[in-house]
């Protein structure tokens, strides 16, 4: 397995309940490290931009408008099998469908407020990186 970059993004949901350290300790706990951290306000053609692969799904408008509805923690975290272990620790889209002890399991409202994001693939995971972050804000 190679050392691997992910984004992760800590939703509004979580941000608005002040979970971001207890999240995070769960990243970290898992072995990931936070190489670049941001808290910022998304605008909406930012938010539509990073989520331009589900603009044809019927929820696009609604996720939008909540991960619009306050600030979020964008961050880049690097590990072993980094895109991978940030998914298992994230847990299931749908918190009723996640395992225990993972971060929607544990802190997510509904499928939609989530409490976090992590890119699926590390493909994805580069572009999305650099949608928030250039290579000097980065350091590992
Ligand atoms: P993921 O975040 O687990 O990768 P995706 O299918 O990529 O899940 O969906 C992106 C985000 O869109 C989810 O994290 C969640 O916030 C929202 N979402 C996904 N499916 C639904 C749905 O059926 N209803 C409402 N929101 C959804
Ligand atoms: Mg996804």
């Amino acid at each position: 397995m190679a050392t691997e970059r992910t984004l992760s993004i800590l939703k509004p949901d979580a941000t608005r309940r002040n979970l971001t350290g207890k999240i995070n300790t769960l990243l970290e706990g898992a072995g990931l490290r936070i190489v670049a951290q941001k808290r910022i306000q998304l605008s909406r053609a930012q938010a539509e931009g990073f989520y331009a692969v589900h603009r044809e799904r019927p929820f696009f408008n609604d996720l939008v408008t909540f991960m619009i509805s306050g600030p979020v923690v964008v961050q880049v975290l690097e590990g072993e099998n980094a895109v991978q272990k940030n998914r298992d620790v994230m847990g299931a889209t749908n918190p009723a469908n996640a395992a225990e002890g993972t971060i929607r399991k544990t802190f997510a409202e509904s499928i939609e407020a989530n409490s976090a994001h992590g890119s699926d693939s590390l493909e994805n995971a580069a572009i999305e990186i650099a949608y928030f972050f250039s290579g000097i804000e980065i350091v590992g």
